[in-house]
């Protein structure tokens, strides 16, 4: 029987609320026209005002998720989001090697943006020596680039050198997200370094508002499915990003803290 609808995949967390992790990588994947499949690694309890209770899933059980969507479906790109821990990434790398899952995009989730921690410090070096090398795209925020190339941010220069550095670690396209804390600043802007050596800014309007959750998650799970739709990096990076901010630019009333941001709002 034909397979050939476009189907991605995410390795990531549940977060019960359904702003970020899993939930807002399948609304995405949804509202990109691609088929979503998602190996569960961890799950977070949690709401708007932030997570109140985390597990990691068991490996043999993880590996059985892996082992079924390989047997069956056509995964084109996938994505990893919350892995948790060491064994959790090890793991994870073990599968994606053992099968073909297409490119891979890498949002090497840390902290979310109220603090919940969520990978344990132990496992950054497992992180930068075996994930990151396996990335054909990697998103870092601000504060993650920060622990991977293991250097403070505090202009565009040292953003720019950030990229650089985890390039250098492997993977192949870099985007690094830029600090969003000021409620006066004027713009959000981004800094891309592709494979080629090519590299450019990404900006948009900053909008001031909590309703942001789950834009990292957004952003990475947009790229792997316009890259399994077999539109190049550049474009899918520039898309996440247009999708991305209207997505927060059309609140939805979800929640009286941090809620979710619009999947529906952005159209081709
Ligand atoms: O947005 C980062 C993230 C990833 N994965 C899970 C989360 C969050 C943030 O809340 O809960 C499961």
């Amino acid at each position: 029987m034909a397979n050939e609808f476009p189907q991605v995949m995410t390795i990531a967390g549940s977060d019960s609320d359904g702003s970020a992790g899993m939930q807002a990588d399948l609304y995405t994947f949804f509202a990109r026209k691609v088929h979503g499949a998602a190996v569960m690694t961890a799950a977070v309890a949690g709401n708007s005002y932030g997570i109140h209770a985390s597990i990691a899933l068991p490996t043999d059980f993880i590996d059985q998720e892996f082992a079924d969507l390989a047997d069956d479906y056509k995964i084109l790109a996938a994505k990893t989001g919350m892995l948790a821990d060491s064994t959790l990434i090890k793991n994870v790398v073990k599968n994606y090697k053992k099968y073909d899952f297409g490119p891979l995009v890498v949002d090497p989730v840390i902290m979310t943006k109220h603090g919940a921690q969520l990978l344990e410090e132990s496992a950054f070096a497992t992180l930068r020596e075996e994930l990151v090398p396996l990335a054909t795209v990697i998103t870092p925020n601000f504060f993650e680039a920060e622990k991977l190339a293991e250097m403070k941010i505090t202009s565009d220069a040292d953003m720019e050198a950030a990229a650089r550095k985890i390039k250098a670690m492997g993977a192949k396209n870099v985007v690094v997200k830029g600090q969003h804390h000021d409620s006066t600043q004027a713009a959000v802007r981004d800094f891309v370094l592709l494979e080629s050596g090519k590299s450019f800014w990404l900006t948009e309007t900053y909008i001031d508002t909590d309703r942001v959750n789950g834009t990292g998650d957004s952003l990475s799970a947009c790229i792997t499915a316009e890259i399994a739709k077999g539109v190049d990096i550049e474009t899918a990076i520039r898309t996440a990003k247009k999708f991305v901010h209207v997505a927060i630019a059309n609140e939805i009333q979800v929640g009286h803290k941090f809620g979710p941001i619009n999947h529906w709002a952005y159209q081709d």
